[in-house]
């Protein structure tokens, strides 16, 4: 399966190099996308230097800082474009364990989407207050009750998608930028009627460099499921639907 890793970035600079040499220690065979924001501090200037001597890592630079949303759709066009049979979604600071990545390529032979989930059994947040683990927990158990999703980690951002997945889903009319985001490609993952899996990581603060993190983007995912609940948001149409391969992979291997 040809798989490509996009990663974000605004300001990331100190945890480029050491990132993207886990990254290649763990999945040696995906190539890696890093969409930067024209990062004050050169991450972008760094990828490129890296990318010259490893054909596995692509750089796509967008003029500002745009949003999180923006740079994933981003990556999934350039995903699509290139060919790739699934894309993963994962942040440049180390709270996404590249030590998982074996785990997600195993899942995703037998699934459309697979999560990385806190919220199941070895999953874990040890590094955050109370607050903050009150604010995740309720919001995820809100979003899933208010929406019907039976996925424990909808917030989650740590993800792999099949091709036909984004193909489906309507990448032009998504809005959202940060937890909504993720909340919103979750429910249109469901809607259109594909199968999501869950593996569980432990989720650990960035090592290094600042929080993009706001108020802003809770109250965003909030309003998100609210209006999503009174069926104010964009859908793709089920005919946008791709059917998936992954029966076709598997009788190809059985035989
Ligand atoms: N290209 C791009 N990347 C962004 C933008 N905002 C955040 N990022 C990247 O997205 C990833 C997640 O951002 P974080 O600041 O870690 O936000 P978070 O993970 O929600 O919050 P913390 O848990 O506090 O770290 C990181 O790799 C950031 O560099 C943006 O506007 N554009
Ligand atoms: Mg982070």
């Amino acid at each position: 399966m040809k798989t490509l890793i996009i990663i974000p970035t605004y300001n990331e600079y100190d945890n480029l190099r050491p990132l993207l040499d886990e990254v290649f220690s763990y999945a040696p065979e995906t190539d890696l996308l890093i969409v930067d924001d024209n990062s004050p501090d050169g991450t972008g200037k760094l990828a490129d230097e890296i990318a010259v001597e490893d054909p596995r890592l692509h750089v796509l630079h967008r003029t500002g800082k745009l949003g999180l949303g923006t740079a994933y759709v981003a990556g999934f066009k350039y995903s699509i474009e290139h060919n790739y049979d699934a894309a993963f979604e994962m942040d440049a600071d180390f709270s996404h364990d590249p030590k998982y990545l074996p785990d997600f390529l195993r899942a995703i032979e037998d699934a459309d989407l697979v999560i990385g989930s806190r919220y199941i059994p070895g999953g874990a947040t040890p590094n955050w207050s109370p607050t903050r683990r009150a604010i995740s927990g309720c919001g995820n158990i809100f979003a899933r009750f208010m929406l019907g999703m039976k996925v424990h980690d909808c917030t989650a951002g740590y993800r792999c998608y099949r091709r036909e997945v984004l193909e489906s889903i309507d990448l032009d009319t998504i809005q959202s930028q940060g937890y909504a985001f993720q909340v919103e490609l979750t429910n249109r993952v469901l809607r259109q009627g594909f199968k999501i899996v869950e593996t569980p990581i432990v989720f650990m603060d960035r090592r290094i460099g600042q929080s993009k993190m706001s108020k802003t983007i809770v109250v965003e995912a909030f309003t998100y499921v609210f209006r999503a609940r009174l069926g104010m948001v964009p859908m793709p149409t089920p005919a946008m639907r791709k059917p998936s391969r992954r029966g076709q992979e598997a009788a190809q291997t059985s035989r």
